[in-house]
């Protein structure tokens, strides 16, 4: 059998096991180290989706103004997902009064200087937390294992939103539970709007020329439910599905305008790395990373994001009126292949038709760096996951950082043999603040949309990350950040620390 037919064969989800361990070899491969896909095993789907329905987008939800403040009311409860002909998938989602979405939940409108009141309801019968992802805001409004929600109670965060424009994300943090209570569908984004956002001529029509993409594997059980029943082995090596949604969807379609195009990616599985490209090679621009815009847009034929991460990419369709092209992805950890999207360029001229050529000023680095105080950071351990070889205990908090001080962390993936080059992946999340990144095992190897301010970096095997950070909002022993793995099933496993900002 050719490749290219196995491929196919793949994209169909025809897949032999035999010839899907062999293909599955090569993501890690690419990546420089043989080990990250050591024993990854991918769960299989018994019945077969429905797929290339219209792309889902999340309804936008702005809030409403009320003696300068912007409330903000949902809920977090059960839903229904139509994924299936036969079957009806019981799922969890985040809805605003009026909707009734069936996976996810809807995207938030944050606007920079603003005074915002997040409330959840939690509708679950177990407890959960709601945490905003990439959020600078002070520990209390964090919503992390320490704000609990629990069922029939509500949780409140309140804070005045203070960064750049950028699509963070919310999703569960609830101690030991984060991976299963974000594999039953419960995660949406953050949008953060600013002034100098809106003064570059960028695509941000909603739904129309900017739109979200969550891409997210699942595994369904043979009456069509999401099931998620990690064993030791796969805590370890991850949890990985054969189905892939986008937006709740399997390969959706979105008809596009005419012009640019963009795409704010976000890799919401809890294990599984993905290498984003166009299926016709052609080149994506990135604009912004994580926490928002780069220097300048910057070319690339693809963009691989680890759990967490997010990258905003501008598909220029101009002239490309009555095409198709998809956007693809390929699992690094375990082998998926699959089309995120098809789309269908309309013959409707978009709003935007040329990117600015420069975006954003960088922020200028503290010299010298050698200088600033260093803490050091190790993802490690045999029989459990680790931070500097303690596994997470909500009554221990393992560092104390002074508020608004530079310091550089250092990072390191300890990867296991004699190159340090087996082992698993990992990545490293800061609650409460953005980093920049520094370097990569000393040099500056870092793709275009970690160019920016990030919260996630990835770790291969052996990996080291040289980051510079600063938190300036506080965090008491009551209510601290945490940092941890972002592949979910490790930071539950332990994989996470928690640190003050006084
Ligand atoms: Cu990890």
């Amino acid at each position: 059998m050719k490749r290219r037919d196995l491929i196919k064969l793949l994209a169909t989800g025809a897949v032999m096991p035999a010839a899907s361990q062999a293909m599955s070899g090569m993501g890690p491969m690419m990546m420089g180290g043989p080990g990250g896909m050591m024993g990854a095993r991918m769960h299989r789907t018994a019945l077969t989706p429905v797929s290339g329905q219209p792309l889902p987008i999340p309804p936008l939800y702005e809030g409403d103004m009320k003696a300068g403040v912007r409330h903000y009311r949902l809920t977090i409860g059960e839903a229904e997902l139509p994924l299936f002909a036969d079957a009806i998938t019981e799922s969890w989602a985040v809805q605003v009064p009026g909707t009734a979405l069936p996976f996810l939940g809807p995207t938030l409108v944050l606007n920079r200087g603003e005074q915002v009141a997040l409330s959840w309801r939690n509708h679950l019968d177990t407890a959960t937390t709601m945490h905003g992802h990439g959020m600078h805001v002070p520990g209390e409004a964090d919503g992390g294992p320490h704000q609990l929600i629990l069922p029939g109670m509500d949780w409140t965060a309140r804070y005045r939103v203070e960064q750049p424009a950028c699509a963070n994300w919310y999703h569960p943090h609830r101690m030991g539970m984060t991976a299963e209570h974000v594999y039953r569908g419960l995660a949406g984004l953050l949008l953060i709007r600013d002034g100098s956002e809106e003064a570059l001529n960028l695509p941000r029509t909603y739904g129309v020329d900017d739109i979200p993409l969550v891409v997210q594997d699942r595994v369904f059980d043979a009456a069509g439910q999401i099931h998620y029943r990690p064993t030791m082995h796969d805590v370890r090596r991850g949890w990985f599905g054969d189905v892939l949604l986008t937006n709740g969807a399997v390969s959706p379609v979105f008809t596009a305008r005419a012009g640019l195009l963009r795409l704010r990616l976000l890799n919401g599985s809890n294990s599984e790395i993905w290498r984003f490209t166009l299926d016709d090679g052609s080149v994506m621009q990135v604009i912004a990373g994580d926490n928002g815009l780069i220097d300048r847009p910057m070319p690339v034929r693809s963009v691989m994001l680890s759990p967490g991460e997010r990258a905003e990419v501008v598909l220029d369709l101009n002239g490309r009126a009555g095409q198709r092209l998809r956007l693809r992805v390929e699992g690094l950890i375990a082998g998926l292949r699959k089309d995120a999207l098809r789309i269908e360029v309309g013959k409707r001229p978009a709003p935007v038709s040329q990117l600015p050529s420069s975006l954003t000023a960088p922020d200028p680095v503290p010299a010298p760096l050698a200088e600033l105080p260093r803490r050091h950071f190790t993802l490690g351990g045999m029989m459990n996951l680790t931070i500097n070889g303690a596994s997470m205990d909500m009554d221990v908090i393992n560092e104390r950082v002074p508020q608004g001080r530079w310091e550089v962390w250092q990072v390191r993936n300890e990867g296991m043999g004699m190159m340090r080059m087996m082992g698993m992946h990992h990545n490293f999340h800061v609650h409460g603040g953005s980093f920049r990144l520094l370097a990569r095992n000393g040099k500056a190897h870092f793709a275009p949309h970690e160019r920016g301010l990030k919260d996630t970096v990835h770790l291969a095997p052996g990996d080291e990350a040289t980051l510079l950070v600063r938190f300036r909002h506080a965090a008491p022993d009551s209510s601290p950040f945490m940092y941890h793995c972002h592949f979910l099933e490790h930071e539950d496993a332990g994989m996470m620390g928690q640190f003050t900002v006084a």
